[in-house]
């Protein structure tokens, strides 16, 4: 019989009990929280110095709470002992998570524009998957940023895992402040307060103040929108999840064919071809050539309804209105499907047309790519293919903007147009993908690169 037990489990079991000072499995283990490794791309070891700072705030909030935050250190002697290795790239943050048996995890990333820098917190439950509050901070230089983000990595744990003690009553209050306080409206809900009831292919979205419109675009005035929390999905509709609707009676087949008053008959049957319903292969790829009407019938079967222009808008431009969902930088292959060479190639092999592209080199995908592609071109809240693919309708008319800020805003002023929004596989302007770009359609128009996403209201 050997002296040290050699089974990889044994030696995990060893790793925790040394490493967190109690067996791996104890029903009256406390839970644990885990700051992974954050993502982005910044010079230098900033992003550790990031992650530890959010991580030293985590630590300070609870105290005592009975919530022990693991180290840096600890994670990765787990992973090692585990065989993996902490993943970096999309979303695998519960994955990591759970290897190293943490109940709970924060995952970061971090854009920098010029000398700015933008974090994104998320506070994952990793038993069930489910993402429980997202922050965002914007700092004008590291320094500026670092000093933030403890009070957020606090915040962050302490409302929604930790309780920080009630203040004690003031025994100096009078009876009328008490009074008083009865006709105080409240304050409206932090940002880092849980988003619930979105659907698993969904990501939530926090509330939040932003400046909508770009006046670059012929899309001005730019005003301020303050949104509540809401649920949006992660990636356009798929062909597959409107065939599981029209197999459940909850929607009419699409039609297979484009309308558009604008259209000739043999414009018709050049751009029907590449409608995605009914067609091999396509099932994970966007359904595409649906109307308004059919868009909107979908997303109430599911539970839900299309956004509204401010829900998309925001979902694609977090709260620094960046240019692009990814940031300021301009499209490229690597980022959405547009017409780069592909397309061009693939116009004038189909069509004889003579496209340009968008951009330079090949991004794999000639007209619809399948949904969630481009990892590369997620937004800062983790939606995908906001920019390209196919555009995406929206709940709202095509109405101008007004220049005072807003709450919830929904267009309902009688314009017959629908706006649609984020550019399609067949653009080779770079301002269609931009995400304040809108455009108005008559709501029966079916198009080739005109689909759609739900989202629907989150429950606080
Ligand atoms: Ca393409
Ligand atoms: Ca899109």
């Amino acid at each position: 019989m050997a002296i040290f037990p050699r089974s990889l489990p044994t030696l995990i079991a060893l790793a925790y009990a040394v490493l967190v000072g109690q067996p791996a499995v104890s029903q009256t283990a406390s839970r644990r929280l885990a700051v992974l490794g954050f993502k982005g791309k910044i010079a230098g070891d900033a992003l550790d110095t990031i992650a530890d700072a959010v991580r030293s705030g985590a630590v300070e909030g609870l105290a005592g709470s009975g919530v022990q935050v693991m180290t840096r250190d600890n994670m990765l002697v787990l992973l090692k002992a585990m065989g993996k290795k902490e993943c970096t790239e999309g979303d695998c943050e519960v994955e990591t998570a759970r290897n190293i048996r943490a109940d709970f995890a924060v995952s970061g990333s971090v854009v920098q524009i010029d000398s700015a820098f933008v974090v994104t917190l998320k506070l994952h439950e990793t038993k069930g998957g489910s993402l429980l509050v997202t922050d965002q901070i914007e700092g004008k230089s590291q320094g500026d940023l670092l000093r933030q983000l403890g009070e957020h990595g606090r915040n962050l744990v302490t409302k929604n895992l930790g309780s920080r003690p009630a203040p004690p009553p003031n025994p100096s209050a009078r009876p009328e402040d008490a009074e008083a306080r009865k006709t105080v409206p409240p304050p409206p809900r932090p940002a880092t307060q849980p988003v619930r009831g979105c659907a698993a292919n969904q990501v939530s979205i926090c509330g939040g103040t932003f400046s909508m419109g770009d006046d670059e675009l012929d899309a001005g005035p730019v005003h301020q929108v303050t949104l509540a929390a809401y649920c949006m999905d992660k990636t356009e509709v798929t062909v597959a999840a409107f065939l599981a609707c029209v197999q459940a009676g909850g929607c009419g087949a699409p039609s297979t064919t484009v309308e558009w008053k604008d259209y000739a008959p043999e414009d018709k049957t050049k751009w029907s071809q590449f409608c995605t319903w009914g067609k091999i292969g396509l099932d994970q790829h966007p359904i595409n050539c649906v109307d308004w009407n059919q868009a909107t019938g979908y997303c109430q079967w599911t539970g839900g309804r299309l956004p509204t222009e401010a829900e998309w808008e925001y979902a694609a431009r977090g709260s620094d209105s960046r240019n692009y969902p990814w940031g300021n930088e301009e499209p490229n292959a690597t980022r959405l499907n547009a017409c780069g060479s592909e397309c061009v190639s693939m116009g004038r092999q189909r069509l004889d047309e003579s496209w340009k592209s968008m951009y330079a080199g090949n991004d794999s995908w000639p007209v619809t790519a399948p949904v969630g592609s481009y990892g590369k071109g997620a937004s800062a809240f983790g939606v995908l293919d906001m920019a390209g693919n196919v555009w995406e309708w929206t709940a709202d008319r095509f109405a101008a903007y007004g220049e005072e800020p807003v709450t919830n805003p929904q267009r309902s002023k009688p314009e017959a147009a629908r706006v649609i929004r984020g550019g399609g596989w067949n653009d080779d302007d770079p301002a269609r993908v931009r995400a304040a770009m809108r455009i108005g359609l008559t709501p029966g128009v079916r198009i080739f690169d005109l689909g759609f996403r739900c989202a629907r209201a989150a429950k606080m």
